[in-house]
């Protein structure tokens, strides 16, 4: 196995590596920024070497001096946990040009999923269902208006080296097109310094269902269910769950199917994300593909029984997968809420000291999280303070269960958005499992939805 792993990332993600690698024996390297000095991932690993200011670009993101780090340190692997450089395939090429594994798929799988027409390219290939659009990157507005007529509008134009939602547009008439176009086109060379652009159907209420894929270094491939994300804000993720309310047992079986077939004919290596639209026909259809490890991983672990961190760290030193399908059995419901400092009403980041802290606990609730009593949430890195995790033998009392650890969460000093899930979970159509990724908005738009949301506020410690 690995003697020693360095964890190039912070906050929860880097403890729940620490933790994995603990179990498995691998002694572990935290990194961190002169801020970062007081994180529990510092305090929890082994070692720690201090890497750069503040800024991710100087210290979280800084290829030489993470790998200075590792070599100093003789780590024989790198853990990139998510977000960084979790999916940067130079990253993981130079990592592997200086004899330290990259914890994750090999570097051309990185770069091909991260183009994101490259990778429906691929995925159809592989046998997956795609939306009707275009089959590469459309040049101009003039092809883009002949592709549009020939599938219907409405249409959305999405960048090629986008995803998660950047750089989006959304087409309901020909007359718009050209403007959309261009703006589409001059958004994504700002933000991505490349300008591709694909266009594709337009889905009006879907749910964005992802499959968990494990993939070992010998050709060993299984999917670990499914993930409903749909609860998000301007694509970010808030609740997730699984399994999804939206599945029967035969479509989850197809899309597991079909998301292993796919990978074994890619060659997928190590832990991966596929994600899907759902149709209100539940019809699916691949949008992309996520190369890392997940911030919602643990709904999956619950419900499964894996650590899905333990595997993928052995998976990548090149141990068979354990498992088969066949040993892949589904029980009970797990959700996770993500809690952010942040605004519950605007969602803007709320960084600040935590003046008073306590976590709820008991049966069936997970807390993953880097927070403390005294700790700062620093206003450089994201807002993510916690996932607050539950697991129950069906949904409706993981519900339950939900609302009552969020009862018992006190944090005192800045603001959090426990009200916010207060009042999503007491939504009807969250508790009949009826909604779809328009959910917050019409949660924030309606009557009783923003009255919750008072009312949770009040309420909250
Ligand atoms: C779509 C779509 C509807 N139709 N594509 C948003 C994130 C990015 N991965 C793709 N996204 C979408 N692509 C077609 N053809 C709707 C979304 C979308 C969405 C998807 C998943 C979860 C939340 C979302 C919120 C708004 C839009």
């Amino acid at each position: 196995m690995f003697k020693k792993v360095l964890i190039a990332n912070r906050g929860e993600i880097a403890l729940r590596v620490i933790r994995a690698c603990r179990e498995l024996g691998i002694a572990t390297v935290a990194v961190h920024s002169t801020a970062d000095a007081n994180g529990l991932h510092v305090r929890f690993a082994d070692e720690a070497v201090c890497i750069g200011p503040p800024p991710s670009k100087e210290s979280y993101l800084n290829v030489p001096q993470l790998l200075s780090a590792a070599e100093i340190t003789r780590a024989d692997a790198i853990h990139p946990g998510y977000g960084f450089l979790s999916e940067n395939s130079d990253f993981a090429e130079v990592c592997e040009n200086c004899k330290i594994r990259f914890i994750g798929p090999r570097p051309e799988m990185l770069k091909l999923m991260g183009n994101k027409v490259r990778a429906k390219q691929a995925a159809r290939e592989a046998g997956l269902p795609l939306l009707p659009g275009s089959t590469g990157v459309v040049k101009d507005p003039k092809e883009a208006e002949a592709i549009a007529r020939e599938i219907g509008f409405p249409v959305i134009i999405k960048a090629a080296a986008g995803g998660g939602g950047k750089g989006m547009k959304i087409v309901r008439e020909p007359s718009a097109l050209v403007q959309a176009f261009s703006t589409a086109a001059a958004e994504a060379v700002a933000s991505f310094n490349n300008g591709d652009l694909y266009i594709e159907r337009y889905v009006e209420k879907p749910r964005h269902i992802e499959i968990q894929i494990a993939a070992d270094e010998h050709g060993n491939i299984i999917h670990l269910g499914e993930r409903e994300c749909s609860v998000q804000r301007r694509h970010q993720k808030l609740i997730e769950e699984s399994p999804s309310p939206a599945l029967t047992p035969e479509l989850r079986e197809k899309m597991g199917r079909v998301s292993v077939e796919a990978m074994k004919r890619l060659r997928y290596n190590n832990v991966g994300t596929i994600e899907y639209l759902l149709d209100e026909r539940g019809q699916f259809y691949f949008m992309e593909m996520n190369t890392r490890i997940q911030v919602e991983h643990p709904v999956t672990e619950l419900v499964t029984g894996i650590d899905l961190v333990r595997e993928q760290i052995r998976m990548a030193f090149g141990h068979p997968l354990r498992f088969k399908q066949e040993d892949i059995l589904l029980k009970g419901h797990a959700i996770e809420c993500r809690v952010n400092a942040e605004d519950p009403v605007t969602f803007a980041p709320w960084p600040g000291k935590i003046t008073g802290y306590s976590v709820p606990g008991g049966y069936g609730v997970r807390v993953d999280s880097a927070a403390y009593e005294n700790y700062t949430v620093l206003p450089h890195y994201d807002s993510l303070l916690a996932k607050l995790i539950v697991y129950a033998e069906d949904r409706p009392t993981a519900i339950r269960r939900m609302q009552r650890a969020l009862g018992e969460y006190v944090v005192e000093g800045i603001r959090t958005n426990i009200p916010f899930h207060r009042a999503a979970l007491a939504e009807e159509a969250f508790q009949e499992g009826q909604y779809d990724t328009r959910f917050v908005e019409r949660l924030l738009a309606s009557e009783t939805g923003t009255h919750r949301l008072k009312k949770a506020i009040e309420e909250t410690p």
